[in-house]
């Protein structure tokens, strides 16, 4: 999300929050990604808007920003700051998710506090430069499994025809960058990803 398009974003994603999403990650990367003051106001303007829906606003990775800004949670990523220095840097009741790729990933995460995972991903992405090769729905089957209680995410190319065997191999919700930023109509798009999870959960608890 570039600066010369700061206004945009805020339209997309107050019309996926018309459109019923139930969590808002802010992660703002790549080559003409907003820093600091000016990553600050945007990220305001987003907490502000979920505030509106009452939705959960958490911060991928800049663990600072998320303090500073009062955030709901942070999530991060196998490379980003270790979740045990995170947990202890937001306390215990802000929202910690941690993205995982294995079994011992997970136990990790667990251990140290997460209260979700991501899992991905799961299709093919344009939209993460360094995304890992395409892992499918099979270890979101065995962390299911494994884990019955704990809320899994999965990521990658995920669209509302897709989201089927994510949600069947036990993910509790589907997330998305480019199924709805990508949309002629997020509002749209956000409202039949929402059908989609919750028509493939057959009453599992799914985040809502
Ligand atoms: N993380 P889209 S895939 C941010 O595999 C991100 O951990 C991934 O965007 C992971 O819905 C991904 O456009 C990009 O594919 C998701």
């Amino acid at each position: 999300m570039g600066s010369t398009n700061a206004e945009k974003p805020l339209a997309v994603l107050e019309e996926a929050l018309k459109g019923g999403i139930t969590c808002f990650q802010l992660r703002e990367k790549g080559a003409r990604a907003l820093v600091g003051r000016e990553k600050k106001v945007f990220a305001e303007s987003c907490q502000r808007l979920c505030a509106q829906y009452g939705v959960p606003f958490i911060v991928n990775d800049d663990v600072d920003l998320a303090v500073e800004i009062d955030a709901d949670g942070v999530h991060v990523g196998q490379d980003d700051a270790e979740a045990r220095f995170v947990r202890k840097r937001i306390g215990a009741e802000k929202i910690l998710g941690v993205s995982v790729h294995s079994i011992e990933e997970t136990e990790t995460a667990l251990a140290t506090g997460a209260d979700y995972v991501g899992m991905g991903p799961v299709y093919p992405t344009i939209s993460k430069d360094d995304a890992k090769p395409v892992a499918g729905t099979a270890m979101i089957e065995k962390v299911a499994k494994l884990y019955p209680n704990l809320p899994i995410v999965g990521i990658g190319g995920i669209t509302a025809m897709n989201a089927e065997p994510v949600i069947r191999a036990g993910a509790s919700g589907i997330s998305v960058i480019s199924a709805i930023a990508s949309s002629t109509n997020p509002e749209m798009a956000a409202r039949q990803l929402k059908e989609a999870a919750l028509q493939w959960s057959r009453g599992r608890s799914v985040l809502r």
